[in-house]
């Protein structure tokens, strides 16, 4: 995109007389931002069209990731970097009295996500735009997002989070698109003159699923694919009145909010209410795009690629099944191969809890005409597979079992292809979680380890570090980030590493800045920024670095004039409002926190950040003044993980555990660039297996860790009376069912190591930049190429 300053301010302007008939000193950032989201949208119209007309004249294959998430982060920047159009926009602005960087904070941060799910949606957009892949996004519009969070007298507070208040500038109501729900009421199979049967229906309650599309910018390519998000309303043409306030409740309940729970499943069928929802009307709409250009179904596969986001969306199997048989006379065989031809699912957690199935008699009731098909891919299943492989093995992975619609085992059986998220994850999937349908179906299994965009991740959140960047290696790490590589090169240049001590300093500055608006608290830069940001999870173990913080506060009390190396411990995690031992947790950190940062003996030696409302908007302050990156999952637990790859690419280096991704970055980077420790996964699985892991023997033997622990019931931490205590007997009478007291004494002894290292900046930064060298394999450029290459079997622009 070229436009000049003087063009640009020209629009501005004009703009801005258009939507508020006043000049620009009457108005608001609020109103600039608007402005300046038209004009940008203005500026890409035209690529927004020509993409979707290249696609259809060329006939190319579409993917569709189905996500019931997607966490996109604030979209002004990101559009603007990627039509190339920041340096004439800021200089445009400051010509007019304007400052960009105040404009950009007064958009609303789209929260659509609870973490590293819905993000990870958000950075394969934005590569298949890059990639100039045909990909488009399918998922909810939710009226209120992820819940802001508050903090009162140290608890968790949740407040609605009313993001379309002001309106949404980048989203196109598309109510031409809209295309109608069915949930409940009773269906019956009709025999019809042909010999077919066809489904009756009768009582059901109807929703109109409408979308509102957003342009999804590819970097400096001239192409904008589509995310496209539904919302429910009730159908036109219907006597409105007809409809009792319960049944318009329960119409507008479907795309209310956002269910908070991060790997866990909440089992409402509300939840499975939207799922269906957003599930069915993308379907709908795939089939009905597809048919307005190709004659028959026969080819469909050819040109339809449909992307199983987690679980959530599964219902896109028997949902294309029903459209293919019912409404486009397909035989069940063609529409099974079909299906399985267009089908892929990633799985991106082991843990029992977030592996999601249905009571039988919620989800037949609720979807009466799905559940005649998913039974009979049950009975299929059972009949083709029990003579091959037994009786038990089947009746374990069938789709039904137990009362239960089993999601996860449906969206094997209904794919071509189904993927963890890092190798350690996809071994276990294969030998644990999935073992029973690895045994059916081998060849479906395969690894994509996660990726991120260092667009955002980077040259967004990062100017200072990509500018240092570009002055070594040049500027075409920006498209490829492979070439970060070539950093190495600089690991003895005393002149760099200086330069990357001077940008982390700049960007810990403006983390202290912000720390000191938004909490009143002075932290000092030529600390070690110690961060952990994720959601709180009892497997994150955000406790382990709790317990880092006290032995540190004891240090300092016990001999208050011995050298102590300054640190400030910055988290930023939200518990779901109904996940009551994490929100425990919560409590303890502020508690510490109040503790720690008030005391007049540690002084200004050891602070503790909990900034609230963590969030991409937050994560873009936080993740580049990090030194160091606390990835400390139980092993096993972490599927992969996505932060560790942010800060990694922001020069953190890891102290880690050998889980997910982190065991690929420590390859990635060399394990003497970081600091890994703990039990590993055959560690784990070995206590598992002999159920000998006790947590008391820990407690026992290690009296600096004893008093720690000791410390959660004895007073030490004024204000926990009942949260340390059930923390307490997590650990003692429930056992320590994540290790934590296990991985005490080597997580301790890393970050010793950490103080003692961070003292030789030279050898710091020289790791720093180790890490960031490495981090280019992380890029999610390189990820969705494989997820191209492998599953969709889609053609994509090569970045070198
Ligand atoms: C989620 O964010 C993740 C898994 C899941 O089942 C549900 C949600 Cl909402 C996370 C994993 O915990 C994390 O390890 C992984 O990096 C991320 O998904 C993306 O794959």
């Amino acid at each position: 995109m070229t436009v000049t300053c003087a063009q640009f301010k020209r629009d501005f302007l004009a703009e801005i007389k258009t939507l508020y008939a006043t000049t620009l000193n009457d108005t608001s950032p609020l109103d600039q931002l608007i402005a300046l989201g038209h004009l940008v949208r203005r500026y890409d119209g035209p690529n927004w069209a020509k993409t979707a007309r290249a696609y259809q004249t060329q006939h190319r294959k579409q993917v569709y990731y189905f996500s019931i998430e997607f966490l996109p982060g604030r979209l002004l920047m990101a559009n603007l970097l990627n039509l190339n159009l920041v340096t004439t926009v800021r200089h445009g602005l400051k010509e007019l009295g304007l400052d960009l960087d105040q404009i950009r904070q007064a958009e609303p941060d789209p929260a659509l996500g609870n973490g590293g799910l819905g993000r990870l949606a958000a950075c394969y957009l934005d590569a298949m735009a890059s990639l100039d892949i045909a990909g488009n996004g399918n998922g909810i519009r939710y009226r209120y997002g992820l819940f802001k969070q508050l903090f009162i007298n140290g608890y968790q507070v949740e407040m609605p989070d009313d993001w379309l208040r002001n309106g949404n500038v980048w989203e196109t109501r598309r109510e031409n698109k809209s295309c109608i729900v069915r949930f409940g009421g009773h269906v019956w199979l009709q025999p019809q003159a042909n010999g077919t049967l066809k489904p009756q229906y009768r009582d059901t309650d109807d929703v109109l699923a409408v979308p509102y599309d957003v342009g999804i910018v590819g970097y400096h390519n001239s192409v904008t694919n589509t995310l496209r998000l539904w919302s429910a309303e009730l159908p036109p043409n219907a006597d409105h009145t007809y409809y009792s306030q319960a049944q318009r409740d329960q119409i507008d309940d479907i795309t209310k909010v956002l269910y908070p729970d991060d790997s866990n499943s909440a089992g409402q069928a509300l939840r499975l209410r939207q799922e269906y929802f957003f599930t069915s009307a993308g379907v709908q709409s795939i089939v009905r795009h597809f048919c307005a250009h190709h004659h028959g179904m026969r080819t469909f596969a050819k040109q339809v690629a449909i992307h199983i986001n987690d679980t959530h969306p599964t219902l896109v199997i028997p949902e294309l099944m029903r459209l293919l048989m019912d409404e486009h006379h397909c035989s069940w065989d063609l529409a099974w191969a079909l299906t399985r031809q267009v089908m892929s699912y990633t799985n991106h957690t082991i843990l029992q809890e977030a592996l999601e199935t249905w009571p039988v008699a919620l989800f037949q009731g609720l979807l009466p005409r799905i559940y005649q098909i998913v039974a009979e891919i049950d009975r299929r299943y059972r009949a083709q597979k029990t003579p091959v492989f037994g009786a038990a093995l089947v009746d374990q992975t069938a789709p039904l079992g137990n009362g239960q619609v089993r999601m996860a085992y449906l969206a094997v059986i209904g794919s071509h292809s189904v993927n963890g998220v890092a190798p350690l994850h996809t071994e276990l999937l294969k030998k644990d979680v999935l073992h029973g349908l690895y045994q059916v179906y081998p060849e479906r299994f395969n690894n994509k380890t996660n990726g991120i965009t260092l667009r955002r991740w980077v040259q967004l959140a990062n100017p200072p570090l990509a500018r240092t960047l570009d002055a070594r290696i040049g500027n075409l790490w920006r498209r490829n980030p492979r070439l970060l590589k070539t950093l190495l090169a600089y690991q003895y240049d005393q002149g760099f590493l200086t330069e990357l001590s001077q940008v982390k300093l700049a960007n810990k500055q403006a983390l202290a800045a912000l720390v000191a608006q938004r909490l009143g608290l002075q932290i000092r830069t030529d600390a070690i920024y110690d961060v952990q940001v994720k959601r709180l999870h009892a497997y994150k173990r955000q406790l382990l670095h709790v317990f880092e913080i006290l032995r540190e506060y004891f240090q300092i009390k016990d001999q208050p004039t011995a050298p102590f190396v300054p640190r400030v411990h910055i988290f930023g995690a939200k518990a779901a409002p109904s996940y009551h031992y994490a929100k425990a947790i919560i409590k303890l950190i502020n508690a510490v926190a109040n503790l720690v940062n008030h005391d007049p003996v540690v002084g200004s030696r050891l602070k503790v950040v909990f900034i609230p409302n963590y969030g991409v908007s937050l994560a873009e302050v936080i993740i580049p003044a990090a030194d160091v990156s606390e990835q400390i999952s139980t092993a096993s637990k972490e599927a992969s993980g996505t932060s560790n790859m942010k800060l990694m690419a922001n020069g953190a280096l890891a102290l880690a555990t050998y889980d997910g991704a982190n065991v690929d970055i420590i390859q990635a980077a060399g394990a003497k660039n970081e600091y890994p420790f703990g039990l590993t996964v055959a560690e784990v699985y070995r206590y598992y297996q002999r159920g000998d892991y006790r947590a008391r023997d820990f407690y026992r033997g290690n009296p600096e860790l004893k008093r720690i622990v000791d410390s959660l019931v004895d007073g030490t931490i004024p204000g926990i009376s009942t949260e340390g205590r059930e923390i307490y007997d997590s650990l003692l009478r429930y056992n320590d069912e994540f290790f934590v007291l296990a991985d005490y004494a080597s997580y301790v002894a890393q970050q010793r190591q950490i103080s003692q290292d961070y003292q030789d900046q030279t050898a710091w930064q020289r790791r720093a930049l180790a890490n960031i060298a490495a981090s280019g394999a992380f890029g999610a450029d390189l990820a969705v190429a494989r997820y191209a290459d492998d599953i969709w079997q889609v053609p994509h622009d090569r970045l070198d």
